[in-house]
């Protein structure tokens, strides 16, 4: 048997977030989400919206019962910011949000859960989107700044990790460009763009408002780097990744552990005639909010090629640039569609080591989403999920080898703790240690729900 350790204190535990775990309950206001189920339910699996998601906002207390029988010493969600916030405006709160984000963060600390607190999670207020059109204005960059504000004076002191967005390109990315969350765009690159750097930007102005306040507590971003693997060798196909590196990866992480925004990217929209959206203030802001820390998210890579045939569009768009690749006979996850390719956890890693200054950072999303579990339940109706105690051993092997050669990783999070909602794929692909019936709100662990457990105590994974 190997034994694999980790760093003394590492973190363990999942992820989660307000929407897809709290259910609408209470709220003042909708975000894009809930809106966008109002408006368009069709576009949801088997209909199901957000209103109820996991019910975490009358079930915490016993879920965060259920995370320490898993082992947890850590756990991420995030705030909603239409439940925290009465007048976006101002920044006032309201007071049934505050009581409940305190009793939930009261709940996890009498455990001795660490509480990582995330303040977006794809969660728009939708009365943002319609009075400014949301994040293509920059001034939706500055209300974020006075809603983190609220949240660091009413849980600054309790509250040591702090992150300000969760994967902002998949903003960007979803709504703007691939048109499959809401405001459902296809295309439309240039506002991509100004989505891209308001966030970046309101990211950036809330470490400056935590940082202003001399809290004892560290802030960080969480994003997503999907590697792109270029199809060959070719200059052409090398040319296609290296345009999906700057425009989906590097532009985010640059901004937040640099704070500068790098001249490849200012070339590409130069090449696509869009011109530069900053000003030269923001860029000093972009360098006064760089971040203590990050968290990656990591679930597949994106291979690419080069255009084989022109993208007919009206607006300039990446995809100009390249387009997917699906490489015969790799391992893809069918439920998801996403390929499973452990070793790009190393690669990540090693980025952050090579080039961000070794930053403190750690895994702050890595699962696997599988469809219909319950013809995986044994003779006792326990789901013995044996593929998700592979996946997370294989990514965990991908990790521990980087931090051997020192990459700066201080924790690993699931995705995640219980089955939860999913956007648009609602519950199709459950991902948690413990399964939630959607129709009677009832928790079961899974077999990796104690397989994690081990993991946590032993703080080492141990290989067969
Ligand atoms: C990540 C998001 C999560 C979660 C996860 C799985 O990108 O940060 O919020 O949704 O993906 O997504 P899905 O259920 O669509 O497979």
């Amino acid at each position: 048997m190997d034994r694999l350790p980790f760093p003394e204190g590492f973190l363990w535990g999942a992820a989660s977030s307000g929407p897809q775990t709290e259910g609408a309950f209470g709220k003042k206001h909708e975000s894009i989400m809930d809106a966008w189920f109002r408006k368009a339910p069709q576009d949801f699996y088997d209909g199901i919206g957000p209103e109820l998601a996991s019910d975490f906002y009358h079930q915490y207390r016993e879920d965060f019962q259920r995370m320490k029988a898993c082992g947890f010493n850590s756990f991420r969600t995030s705030i909603q910011w239409t439940r925290l916030i009465l007048d976006f405006e101002t920044g006032e709160p309201d007071p049934e949000g505050v009581r409940f984000y305190r009793d939930v963060i009261e709940t996890a600390k009498d455990l001795g859960i660490r509480l990582i607190l995330n303040l977006h999670h794809f969660d728009l207020p939708e009365a943002l989107l319609e009075k400014y059109g949301g994040w293509e204005n920059r001034n939706c960059a500055e209300l974020f700044a006075l809603y983190a504000r609220t949240a660091f004076e009413l849980f600054g002191e309790d509250i040591d990790l702090w992150t300000t967005f969760n994967e902002p390109m998949v903003i960007a990315e979803a709504g703007y460009l691939g048109g499959f969350h809401w405001p459902k765009y296809r295309n439309r690159g240039k506002a991509a763009v100004a989505v891209m750097v308001h966030t970046a930007l309101a990211s950036a102005l809330a470490v400056k408002e935590y940082k202003n306040m001399r809290l004892h507590g560290k802030i960080g971003t969480i994003l997503n780097l999907t590697p792109a693997i270029p199809r060959s060798q070719s200059a052409e196909d090398l040319e296609a990744a290296e345009i999906t590196e700057t425009f989906f990866n590097r532009f985010f992480i640059d901004a937040a552990v640099k704070g500068t925004i790098s001249e490849k990217f200012i070339g590409l929209l130069k090449r696509g005639g869009i011109a530069p959206m900053w000003k030269e203030e923001d860029l000093s802001l972009l360098k006064e909010g760089t971040v203590d820390f990050i968290g990656l998210n990591y679930y597949h890579p994106l291979r690419v090629k080069a255009r084989e045939s022109e993208l007919e569009c009206e607006e300039w768009t990446p995809y100009l640039y390249f387009e997917e690749y699906g490489k015969p006979g790799v391992r893809i996850n069918p439920y998801r569609g996403w390929e499973i390719l452990p070793e790009c956890l190393y690669d990540i890693a090693m980025t952050v080591k090579n080039d961000y200054g070794n930053l403190p950072w750690y895994v702050s999303e890595n699962g696997m989403g599988v469809e219909n579990e319950a013809r995986f339940r044994d003779a006792q109706g326990m789901i013995q999920d044996r593929y998700r105690i592979d996946f997370y051993t294989e990514h965990l092997t991908a990790l521990h080898k980087a931090i051997e050669e020192g990459s700066n990783c201080f924790g690993f999070h699931a995705w995640t703790a219980m089955d939860c909602w999913s956007w648009n794929n609602a519950y199709k692909n459950r991902y948690g240690f413990i399964s939630v019936d959607p129709l009677t709100e009832k928790r079961a662990f899974k077999a990796s729900a104690s397989w994690y457990k081990a993991l946590a105590e032993n703080n080492a994974l141990i290989l067969p």
